[in-house]
């Protein structure tokens, strides 16, 4: 049985990754570690794993973590563009010092390593461009969190290159699902409809973003664990580059019976991503499970929501005014 170390496994993405390995790939032993910042949650994760507290840029704790496992799959990450235009800081030691310290113990152990990226290290589109990001775009971030990722993105290349080390590496578009965090687009509104509120629409909306199924991301995360080539980036996307966000916010407001208003736009705002998917899908062989433009995933969304208040109420009022202090 081979040991995976999770790093921000209780965050949104890293949790629903653990639950899909205990579910669907009982091969691997899981250990977490996570810092427990505001955006983890440690009842998120299920029973049947090891739980350790820790930073990833403690070299001394990585270390010995990175030396008792197999495969570390990379996650950890302070991952909000608003909150990194307030304060960047902790996005620079958690985003690059922390992946630093990763690669140099991956690099001490010999271990192998993925690394989760994000689609924001190519910049952004304009909307009437018929192009998409591909493995070989140029890298062009926008904000300091996503200029934060591109700085790791480059690390592990360099540390590919420099050194060997057995890493892979994957770009993924926006997110959503079961677990993530009421700050984010598509949980906000939802919690605020929940509410009783109106939902928040940054500017007029036109923004593009290629929203995928979080199960579907950890699914080709694990597909490169098996089948990927060392030294490779993949890009992951699901093919919703057609729907903005004021679609999105109508389909929730539709599906949930809610309104929505305009709020202050996001200051340097991206205005559309979309991903090119092809080198994943024809070499390992990977195809997304939801593929309806949404309405499933939404709807399964909505459904969690709903049915787990207890694990957003208590923060729904503290993220709202956060958010009314910077105009949103
Ligand atoms: P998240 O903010 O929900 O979770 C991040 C987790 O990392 C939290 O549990 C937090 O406590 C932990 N963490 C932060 N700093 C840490 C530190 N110094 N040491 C240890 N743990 C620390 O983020 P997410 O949305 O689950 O994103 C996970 C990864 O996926 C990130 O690398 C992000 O860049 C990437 N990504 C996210 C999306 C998305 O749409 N959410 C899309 C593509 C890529
Ligand atoms: O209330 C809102 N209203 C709104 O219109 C919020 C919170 C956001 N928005 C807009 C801004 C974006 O165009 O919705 C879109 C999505 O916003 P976020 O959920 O903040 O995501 P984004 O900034 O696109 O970044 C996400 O995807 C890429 C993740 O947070 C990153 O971690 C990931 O790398």
């Amino acid at each position: 049985m081979k040991t995976l170390l999770v790093t921000g496994g209780a965050g949104f993405i890293g949790t629903n990754f653990v639950r899909l390995t205990l579910d669907k790939y009982p091969q691997y032993k899981v250990v977490v570690v996570d810092k427990l910042t505001y955006a983890a949650n440690r009842d998120s994760l299920p029973e049947g794993i090891d739980f350790v507290e820790g930073d990833i840029c403690d070299a001394e704790l990585m270390d010995q973590l990175i030396r008792d496992c197999d495969i570390v799959v990379h996650f950890a990450a302070e991952s909000h563009n608003d909150n990194s235009l307030a304060n960047p800081r902790p996005f620079l030691d958690t985003n690059v010092i922390g992946t630093y310290t990763i690669l140099e113990a991956v690099r001490r152990h010999h271990k192998r390593l993925h690394h989760i990226s994000t689609d924001e290290v190519f910049g952004d589109l304009e909307l009437d461009d018929p192009n998409r990001f591909t493995e070989t775009t140029a890298y062009n971030p926008s904000s300091p969190y996503s200029s934060t990722k591109a700085a790791s993105d480059h690390l592990v290349r360099a540390w590919i290159r420099s050194f060997g080390i057995q890493a892979t590496i994957s770009n993924c578009s926006n997110n959503y699902g079961p677990y993530q965090h009421i700050e984010k687009f598509i949980p906000r509104q939802i919690t605020n409809i929940l509410s009783g509120l109106p939902a928040k629409l940054y500017g007029t909306g036109e923004q593009v973003r290629d929203w995928i199924h979080v199960d579907d991301h950890n699914t080709a995360v694990h597909l490169i664990l098996e089948k990927g080539t060392i030294g490779d980036t993949y890009i992951i996307g699901a093919d919703n580059d057609h729907i903005n966000n004021k679609q999105v916010i109508e389909m929730i407001c539709e599906m949930m019976g809610g309104t929505f208003e305009h709020v202050a736009d996001r200051p340097g705002h991206d205005m559309r991503y979309a991903m090119d998917s092809t080198k994943l899908r024809t070499k390992l062989g990977w195809k997304p499970q939801y593929t309806d433009s949404m309405r499933e995933g939404l709807a399964q969304t909505i459904a969690w929501y709903r049915d787990n208040e207890n694990w957003w109420r208590d923060q729904k009022d503290a993220i709202e005014k956060a958010y009314a202090a910077r105009g949103h």
